[in-house]
């Protein structure tokens, strides 16, 4: 089909948003993509509608380790040398006052966007390190820079990304494996359905003020990321609406 090979991508989140432009980027770049989320249905239709069938869709939930292992031991064999972990699954629940908040929507938050992201990262990071080259790339969020009203515990998952994603950089010197965060501001995904949990009138009314990033913004960052040659390490993208103010978030 004419792309120059370069390896197998795995992409957490891939059925919506972010996720599904980052892996049909990569898919055009040259990548065999695992494409990894909870919905099925809307990982296949991914799949098929990739022009160049490059892309493999895996149901998992980062939250469940058996999961994680059972869907990654059978993958074909194609897809078993995997380079590349975009760490992009990862949600908001609740957009209230910390003292309103909601004890549930916080243990949400944590045990998909820090736990589970530390799930997958301990399948994947030793096959890079194995294999003595890989790129990790892990999406956080400006709001774990900026504070805004509500942002609390949703932020606070985005700064241990941050964190976390400097520290694995220090672990891993010598190894070959490079790795990036990619923090971008707002963005027209599902993602603050999610946080509303369905109410799409709300959640369209955060678009009212500002031209959103759209997700083949952030996906241009993270193949920006993964094409530096090898001796360059970009440690941090952070990209925002040129019309969004600091501090202006989802409440
Ligand atoms: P979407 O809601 O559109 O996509 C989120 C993706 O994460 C979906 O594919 C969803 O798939 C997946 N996901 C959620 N929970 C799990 C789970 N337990 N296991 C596996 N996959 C899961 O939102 P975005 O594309 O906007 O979000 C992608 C990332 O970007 C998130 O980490 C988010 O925090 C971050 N972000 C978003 C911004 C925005 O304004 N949109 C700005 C900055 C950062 P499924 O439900 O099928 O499992
Ligand atoms: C969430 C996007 O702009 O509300 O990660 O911080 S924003």
């Amino acid at each position: 089909d004419g792309r120059e090979p370069r390896g197998t991508a795995l992409v957490s989140g891939a059925s919506s948003g972010f996720g599904a432009r980052i892996a049909q980027v990569l898919s055009s770049r040259g990548y065999a993509v695992i494409a990894l989320a909870r919905r099925a249905e809307r990982l296949k239709t991914l799949a098929e509608e990739d022009p160049f069938r490059a892309i493999l869709p895996v149901v998992a939930d980062v939250r469940d380790p058996d999961s994680l292992e059972r869907a990654l031991s059978e993958l074909p064999v194609e897809y078993r040398d995997i380079s590349v972990l975009v760490n992009n699954a990862g949600l908001s629940k609740g957009f209230g006052p910390l003292q309103q908040g909601s004890p549930p929507h916080w243990r949400e938050m944590i045990d998909t966007n820090v736990t589970g992201l530390l799930n997958l990262t301990e399948i994947v990071l030793p096959r890079l390190v194995a294999r003595g080259s890989g790129h990790v790339v892990n999406v956080g969020s400006i709001a774990a820079e900026y504070p805004y009203m509500g942002g609390n515990v949703y932020a606070a998952t985005k700064a241990f990304v941050h964190q976390l994603s400097l520290n694995m950089r220090v672990d891993l010197q010598g190894t070959g494996v490079r790795v990036s965060c990619v923090a971008p501001g707002m963005a027209r995904t599902e993602f603050a359905q999610v946080r509303y949990e369905g109410d799409a009138e709300r959640a369209e009314a955060l678009y009212a003020d500002v031209t959103p990033l759209t997700a083949d913004d952030v996906a241009q960052g993270v193949a920006w990321c993964l094409d530096r040659p090898p001796h360059v390490n970009v440690n941090m993208i952070e990209l925002m609406p040129a019309d969004q103010p600091f501090g202006l978030g989802f409440a």
